[in-house]
């Protein structure tokens, strides 16, 4: 038996490649499409990968499993069985582990496939169980990006909530849908400046281009302007020449200092001198939470400034895995709370269910939009919860 793997730029040259190796009666085990990850992915089209066995003990149940099968894929492997090809008395080692990762890793498939056909067979039972009227909430979630699972546990809830006659009107059960998902956004935490206690420190963190600093701009404006608080700010972000420009043409306009900060010996000496400020905001540069000597930068200014909170800024245009990921990066250097940004962008609410789903911090506010100060907000979690149940927004 031979086993080897082909890859090409489609399933025809694969098998053409596989048929002038391995013979007409290869058998092809798996295929899949392999993409480089990365920046390179967006450089490459796609390529396939065909796995393809030799072997004449498997032609009795590939025959058959060929009579039912009429994909392109199978055509190659042809019912004439050419004789000499046995090599199992001479399969060496490194064969017989690769035929074993194969099987291994078919294996792996078929349990990800059964897990998968459960919760499916899960999610239609509890569906067929509830309410026609949640029925159709469970639906809205899903077209607004909420994962299955999430919406599932929320119809859920609203079922049980209402009564089991069937009785309920429609206001009624939309009613108990909002307050359902109001309790999952859980809590809103807009950052409070006591009045007691001078030279508060927020760090803002996050990726590169979420809209930190603009963020900033608009916290710091409405809170001068609007709360009469002393705001000053400090920037650590030195690593292009006009990110510090950017939020110091904000500080200008606002009329407040700022600080460009290089060292955690600089970043102690800025904050002394902002010692009697109501509230001291810490601009980052946007870090790659894969980046790890970025990160342990970053670790080191929190340790010396010892900050009342970390605010983590993430945009809901950003997929909800990375969303996941992001957290759990930015976690090692703790996150108190998060804001969301570019909600003007998207209508893609559900990615704040599922992360706050994960995450379960509080959420500090929203951004709308570039205008500084105007396009920020406190979140309402009646508002979001409505945000969740729109249909035929996009
Ligand atoms: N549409 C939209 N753009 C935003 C929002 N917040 C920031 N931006 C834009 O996103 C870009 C990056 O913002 P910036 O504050 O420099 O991000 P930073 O790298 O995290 O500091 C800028 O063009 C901002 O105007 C928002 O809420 N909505
Ligand atoms: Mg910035």
């Amino acid at each position: 038996m031979k086993i080897k793997k082909y890859v090409a730029r489609d399933f025809k040259t694969a098998i053409q490649k596989a048929k002038e190796e391995m013979g007409r009666d290869a058998i092809i085990l798996h295929t899949r499409q392999v993409k480089k990850g990365g920046i390179l992915g967006l450089l490459y089209p796609p390529r396939v990968e065909i796995t393809v066995v030799v072997d004449d003990k498997l032609q009795v149940n590939t025959d058959r499993r060929r009579l039912g099968n009429t994909t392109s894929e199978s055509a190659v492997a042809k019912p004439e069985m050419s004789a000499g090809l046995d090599t199992t008395s001479t399969l060496d080692n490194s064969q017989k582990a690769s035929h074993e990762d194969a099987v291994l890793q078919e294996i792996h498939k078929m349990k990800h496939l059964i897990t998968d056909i459960k919760s499916r067979m899960h999610e239609v039972e509890v569906i067929k169980g509830v309410p026609e009227q949640v029925q159709q909430f469970y639906e809205t979630l899903i077209s607004n990006n909420v994962d299955r699972d999430i919406a599932l546990k929320v119809v859920n809830s609203v079922a049980n909530r209402l009564p089991k006659d069937g009785m309920s009107d429609d206001t009624w059960a939309r009613d108990v849908c909002l307050h359902t998902l109001q309790e999952a956004i859980q809590r809103v935490e807009p950052i409070q400046v006591k009045s007691e206690r001078q030279g508060m420190i927020v760090f803002m963190v996050g990726p590169t281009g979420v809209g930190k600093t603009t963020t900033i701009a608009k916290l710091a404006a409405n809170l001068t302007f609007l709360d009469n608080k002393n705001v000053a700010l400090i920037t650590l972000d030195t690593y292009r020449v006009s990110a510090a420009d950017q939020l110091r043409t904000f500080a200008e306009i606002i009329g407040i200092p700022i600080s460009v900060v290089f060292t955690p010996n600089d970043m102690m000496l800025a904050i002394e001198q902002y010692q009697q400020k109501d509230l001291i905001f810490v601009d980052t540069a946007g870090r790659s939470p894969y980046n790890y000597e970025q990160m342990e930068e970053l670790r080191e200014f929190v340790d010396i400034a010892k900050p009342d909170e970390i605010i983590l800024v993430m945009s809901v245009t950003t997929d909800n895995n990375d969303l996941i990921n992001i957290y759990e990066r930015f976690q090692s250097i703790g996150v108190d709370k998060l804001i969301f940004t570019k909600l003007d962008e998207t209508y893609n609410y559900g990615s704040i269910l599922n992360a706050l789903y994960e995450i379960k911090k509080p959420i500090a506010y929203l951004t709308t939009g570039q205008n500084v100060p105007d396009d920020i907000e406190v979140p309402d979690s009646l508002r979001l919860a409505q945000m969740l149940l729109r249909r035929d927004e996009a």
